[in-house]
């Protein structure tokens, strides 16, 4: 059995080894998830609700270890930690309202009655990236679940504690074994089987856009069901007519939660050039102001990013003679720390503005105008998300008309609600988690034809 060493990327220290799933593995796993898919399906839509709630309430019981598993694990501050796993239960309890709620059609035809039923797909598979653990694995399982598939899930290879955890509670609630299955292992090994096997019926893949790709080439070769969240490299719209002062201090936070390694985070600061210089020194010091440090305590806003590799790639971003205007803090020592970092480019085409840094690097330019500022928010081959800061209802509305993203906030950062649709445009993505809409992502519609 082949093992992989999981780290804590605050420390270096190696927390445990983890077991890898072998291929021949995976497809006995996914041949169990099959198998469980008649008495699943069996199970009364109460009983299944009342599982989901029942999943949701051991979750909320031991949100403390979960959230500590990610402190030591993903390197994430404490008190996001323990949102992202009361989010797993939020999302549970929001899904154990729809399978009572399933409901068809019944669509008036000639010569009969005509009824439609939502019917689930069969084994999902879940590809989760290491960025949000917890978060993204329950965004694709608990509507999943509640739909009536199966679910096998592959955590990312450096952060499978949290999503083994959850495995262990699911069954603690009374989900039977086979229904849910968290099989740690390779991307290439596992996530290709989810790929490849035809029983799997749907694959729902957040990463990078590049493996997103991959996977979508793949399914097309047996039309398998492709829910993709993928990059961004999103824009923070500031004019002239907004709340300077609020539009400074939160912008580091719409980019340097979770280190920059967030597929929403704000990387490119667009302001008006009239304001331009006001908003830079108010900037400086809400940069340098972000708590960054040890994960595990209250204070800290920021912690280490996920891997050497990782903070590697980050830094290959800013060679001798980048354009750093300026720079927080990050500790020494071990861990693999960088610090929330500005830069102000002068070329639209440097990489510091087009690609997706995945760090705490944030890139400002200025705009002149209305037409301006849509025109460069949207030069990007993505379109997940983005922000608006103005004090004018009728441009807020207008601009985010005009922005090409899936999930935009006005005068705020925080566009992702479990109670509302989450996808993107453009390389970001195809379909919509969360909300109402994931229902859908999970059943195919039946049409019955009945000549009474
Ligand atoms: P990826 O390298 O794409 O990995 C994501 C997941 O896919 C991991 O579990 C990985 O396994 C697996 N994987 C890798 N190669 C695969 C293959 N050939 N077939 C099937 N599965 C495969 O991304 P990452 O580095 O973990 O995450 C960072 C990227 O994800 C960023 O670009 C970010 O924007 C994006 N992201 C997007 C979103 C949303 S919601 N749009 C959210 C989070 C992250 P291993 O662990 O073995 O590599």
């Amino acid at each position: 059995m082949q093992t992989f060493d999981v780290l804590n990327p605050a420390t270096e220290e190696v927390l445990r080894p983890v077991e890898l799933t072998s291929a021949e593995e995976t497809d006995a796993a996914i041949a169990r998830a099959q198998a469980a898919l008649p008495a699943w399906r069996r199970v009364t839509p109460g009983d299944r609700a009342r599982l989901l709630r029942r999943f949701a309430d051991v979750v909320e019981a031991d949100v403390d270890t979960l959230a500590e598993l990610e402190v030591t694990n993903s390197g994430h501050p404490i008190g996001n930690a323990r949102w992202e796993a009361g989010n797993v239960a939020d999302v549970l309890r929001y899904y154990s309202a729809a399978p009572e709620r399933l409901t068809g059609k019944q669509i008036p035809v000639p010569g009969g009655v005509n009824i439609t039923f939502a019917e689930p797909l069969g084994v999902v598979g879940v590809i989760v990236p290491w960025n949000f653990p917890m978060p993204i694995a329950g965004w694709g399982f608990a509507p999943a679940l509640a739909t009536g598939n199966t679910v096998v899930l592959k955590p990312a290879e450096l952060t499978p504690l949290t999503a083994l955890r959850l495995a262990e509670l699911a069954r603690e609630a009374g989900i039977p074994e086979d229904v849910f299955q968290v099989l740690p292992g390779k991307g290439s090994v596992v996530g290709q089987r989810f790929v490849d096997h035809p029983a799997v019926r749907k694959v729902v893949f957040t990463g990078s856009t590049g493996v997103g790709k991959q996977i979508m080439a793949g399914c097309a070769a047996q039309v398998k069901r492709v829910t993709l969240e993928l990059g961004g490299k999103n824009a923070n719209l500031v004019f002239a007519d907004a709340d300077l002062e609020r539009a400074a201090a939160t912008a580091p936070y719409g980019v340097f939660d979770n280190a920059g390694q967030d597929c929403c985070a704000r990387s490119r600061i667009l302001v008006q050039a009239s304001v331009y210089d006001r908003f830079m020194e108010l900037l400086e010091p809400a940069v340098k102001g972000v708590v960054v440090g040890d994960p595990a305590a209250d204070a800290t806003e920021m912690g280490p990013l996920i891997s050497a590799a990782h903070r590697e790639k980050v830094a290959g971003y800013l060679p001798e003679g980048a354009p750093v205007a300026f720079r927080g803090s990050a500790p020494d020592g071990p861990g693999f720390w960088f610090p929330p970092t500005v830069v102000t480019p002068d070329s639209p085409t440097d990489p510091l503005v087009t690609e997706e840094i995945f760090g705490p690097v944030v890139a400002v330019t200025r705009f002149t105008d209305e037409a301006e500022a849509l025109a460069i928010a949207n030069d990007t081959p993505y379109g997940l998300s983005g922000s608006i800061w103005t004090s004018d209802l009728s441009r807020a509305l207008r601009v985010s008309r005009g922005v090409e993203a899936g999930n935009l906030s006005v005068n705020s950062h925080a566009a992702v609600r479990y109670w509302t649709p989450f996808g993107g445009f453009k390389q970001s993505g195809l379909g919509r988690e969360l909300g109402p809409d994931a229902v859908a992502a999970f059943t195919e519609t039946k049409n019955v034809f009945l000549n009474v």
